[in-house]
C-alpha cells in the first residue's frame, strides 16, 4: 500500500525533500486520492514570492532562471523552480552544459527544481502547475519561480498567475521583438533581454523600447512604467539588476496594496480553471448516448446547436442529481 497523500503533507510542511517530491508528482497525476492532502497544502501556502518567467524558447530563460536561483541562495533564500518548457535543460531536453549547470544546483538542499509535463488535458497543465507551486510555497521555499515557454493560452494563463512576470527577449532569434508575436509583450512586470554580451543585443534594447512606448501611448499611457533590463546569463552581467528589480516589483506590489488585487484576481482565474475541468470530466464521463438522439434533431434541422448543448448539459445535470 502506497502512503496515502495526506500523510505526506506533514512531512512536505518540515521541507522533506522525498514528500516533496512524491506529492509533486501526485498532483501531476491528478488522482481523486490527493485534492484532500492539496486542500490542506492551499491553506499553508501563500508565503512565497512566485516569479514567471516567460519568452520564447532558446532567449535563455532556463539559464537566467539558474543564475537567479544562485542569487537567491546567496541572499540566504530558499529558492524552488517550476519548468513547463518542453526544451528546458530542467526537463533534460537541452545541451549537456545547461545541465550540468543545473546539477550543480540540484545539489543543494535549498534549492528544489521540478519540470511539469506538457501532454495532458487542456487546463490540467495550468491546474498542477498552480498545485506544485502551493506545495512549494508550503515546504517553505521562499522564492518560487515558474519558467514557461510563452506560447499557447495555458502557459500565459500559468505565468499570470505569478505575482511578477518577467518577460525574456533575446538577439538573433528572429526579426521581431519575440514577445509581441507571442502575444506576452503585455504581461510583463519586468522586461529583460538576455544575451547582452552580443553585439547586436542593443538593437533588439532599442526596438523593444519603441514597441513598449507605441504600446503604452496606445493604452493612454497609464500605470506604471515597465523596466526594460539588459542581462547576460553567461556573463552573469545584469543579474543583481534583474534580482533587485524583481524583489522592487513585490515591494511596490506590497506597498500600493495590489498584492490583494493580484491575489485576488489569481484565486479567482484557479476557481474558474478548477471548475471548468471538474465540468469537462463530468461531460466527458456522462454524455455517452446523450448526443445521439440531439445530433439527429440537429441533422433535421429541428433544433440549432446551441439550444442542443443546453438540452444536453441539462440531462447531464439531471442524471446527477438522480
Ligand atoms: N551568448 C549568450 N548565450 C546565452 C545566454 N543565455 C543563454 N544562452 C544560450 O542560449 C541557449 C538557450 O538557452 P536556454 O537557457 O536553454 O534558453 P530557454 O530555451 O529560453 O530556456 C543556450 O545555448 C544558452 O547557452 C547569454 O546571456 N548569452
Ligand atoms: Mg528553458
Amino acid at each position: 500500500m502506497p502512503v496515502p497523500s495526506s500523510d505526506l503533507v506533514d512531512r512536505v510542511l518540515t521541507g522533506e525533500t522525498a514528500a516533496i517530491a512524491r506529492l509533486l508528482s501526485r498532483a501531476e497525476r491528478g488522482d481523486a486520492e490527493v485534492y484532500p492532502a492539496l486542500g490542506a497544502i492551499f491553506r499553508h501556502a501563500g508565503r512565497a514570492h512566485v516569479v514567471g518567467i516567460t519568452g520564447v524558447s532558446g532567449s535563455g530563460k532556463s539559464s537566467l532562471v539558474t543564475r537567479l536561483a544562485r542569487a537567491g541562495r546567496d541572499g540566504g533564500r530558499k529558492v524552488a523552480v517550476v519548468a513547463v518548457d518542453p526544451s528546458s535543460p530542467f526537463s533534460g531536453g537541452s545541451i549537456l552544459g545547461d545541465r550540468i549547470r543545473m546539477n550543480e544546483l540540484a545539489a543543494d538542499p535549498g534549492i528544489f527544481i521540478r519540470s511539469m509535463a506538457t501532454h495532458g488535458s487542456l487546463g490540467g497543465l495550468a491546474r498542477s502547475t498552480l498545485d506544485a507551486v502551493d506545495i512549494l510555497d508550503s515546504a517553505g521555499f521562499d522564492l518560487v519561480m515558474i519558467e514557461t515557454v510563452g506560447v499557447g493560452q495555458d502557459e500565459i494563463d500559468i505565468v499570470q498567475a505569478a505575482h511578477s512576470v518577467v518577460v525574456v527577449s533575446a538577439p538573433g532569434l528572429g526579426d521581431d521583438i519575440q514577445a509581441i508575436k507571442a502575444g506576452i509583450l503585455e504581461i510583463a512586470d519586468i522586461h529583460v533581454v538576455n544575451k547582452s554580451d552580443r553585439s547586436d543585443a542593443h538593437k533588439t534594447i532599442a526596438d523593444l523600447k519603441a514597441m513598449i512606448t507605441m504600446g503604452a501611448q496606445a493604452a493612454g499611457a497609464t500605470g506604471r512604467k515597465v523596466p526594460v533590463l539588459a542581462s547576460s546569463a553567461i556573463s552573469g552581467e545584469g543579474i543583481d539588476e534583474l534580482v533587485a528589480a524583481i524583489d522592487s516589483h513585490l515591494g511596490a506590489l506590497q506597498r500600493t496594496g495590489e498584492l490583494a488585487a493580484r491575489r485576488r484576481r489569481i484565486a479567482e482565474q484557479r476557481l474558474l480553471k478548477s471548475a471548468e475541468q471538474i465540468l469537462r470530466a463530468s461531460f466527458d464521463r456522462r454524455r455517452d448516448g446523450r448526443t445521439t438522439e440531439l445530433v439527429e434533431r440537429m441533422m433535421r434541422g429541428e433544433i440549432d446547436p446551441h439550444t442542443a448543448a443546453r438540452k444536453l448539459l441539462k440531462l447531464i445535470d439531471q442524471e446527477k442529481q438522480g
